[in-house]
């Protein structure tokens, strides 16, 4: 089965999947995107991704040529034909081509990507054993520069901080706004636990809206946990029980130490546990 593609309503081959080199996507990063997962055949939260789409795009002055509910059918349509049932999709809106030059007016018509794929971000004796972060250096860049709520096509801060931990044997970082509070992970929200109550960053304080982020919460709601929208140092993070990031494609995964300190016991706790099995218990029986 080869993999379908879908650039502006037509599905091309993966070989043959290819924009143009004045696209704005590329030339700027001018575009926004979602990435999806589709679990038994089934795609996973599609109102709530399409949503946020538009919400980003709107944001960006971005005027995605087709409404809504064509958007989320031309989800479904791809997952049919690439007979996906467990995978992943880039779902992306560019700006489209134009001129050299960063003016956006010019470019007349946006380009509609849907990639239907796989992904796995973390070998699986991470979900056990829970991974080791590191707090980068790279800020997230400040809301009132760009909100941190666009899914935009802008991933350098990120990447850099990405880097950052890589080069110092970890596999993920965690990202402070300018004033030096806890944002959020480099593609993955972050919560602690303090005394049997879930602490995550106010996405005021530069977090992407995250749509595992919000599931997890109704999911400790429905355990009876409560949940905070809070101010975290990095002291918090290190005094904290537990720790566990959050991302579509991560899913939830335990954190276990960070900058060299250890969490908790330097086990996944047994909130986090609680909430992985209920998570993997929702996507199981979609
Ligand atoms: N923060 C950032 C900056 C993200 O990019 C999240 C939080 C989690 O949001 P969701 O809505 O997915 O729970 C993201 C999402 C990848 C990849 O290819 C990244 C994300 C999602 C899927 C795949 O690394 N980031």
């Amino acid at each position: 089965m080869t993999m379908k593609i879908y650039i502006d309503g037509k599905y091309y081959d993966r070989e043959d999947a290819k924009i143009s080199v004045f696209d704005h996507g590329l030339l700027y990063g001018d575009g926004v995107f979602e990435g999806i997962r589709i679990y038994n055949g089934k795609v996973f939260k599609l109102t709530e991704h399409i949503e946020r789409l538009y919400r980003s795009a709107k944001a960006i002055f971005l005027d995605i040529p087709m409404i809504k509910e064509d958007m989320g059918n031309a989800v479904l349509d791809a997952v049919k034909i690439n007979e996906k049932k467990n995978g992943y999709i880039r779902l992306i809106v560019t700006r489209g081509e134009g001129p050299l030059g960063i003016d956006p007016s010019p470019c007349k018509k946006p380009t509609v990507i849907i990639i239907v794929s796989d992904i796995q971000l973390y070998p699986d004796e991470y979900y056990k054993n829970g991974i080791e972060i590191i707090t980068a250096s790279s800020r997230r860049i400040p809301s009132d520069s760009l909100d941190p709520r666009i899914k935009s096509l802008n991933y350098l801060n990120n990447i850099m901080a990405k880097l950052e931990a890589r080069q110092s044997g970890c596999l993920e970082a965690v990202m402070l706004n300018k004033e030096g509070f806890v944002a959020e992970c480099t593609g993955d929200n972050i919560f602690m636990v303090k005394n049997n109550k879930l602490f995550t960053p106010d996405p005021y304080h530069g977090a992407l809206d995250g749509i595992t982020m919000r599931t997890v919460k109704e999911i400790a709601e429905s355990l009876n946990i409560k949940t905070h929208e809070a101010t975290l140092t990095r002291y918090d993070i290190y005094n904290a029980d537990e720790c566990f990031m959050t991302g579509t494609g991560a899913e939830i995964i335990p954190v276990i130490k960070i900058d060299g300190r250890i969490i908790g016991d330097g086990k996944p706790g047994i909130i986090t546990g609680k909430l992985i099995d209920v998570f993997k218990e929702l996507t199981c029986s979609l």
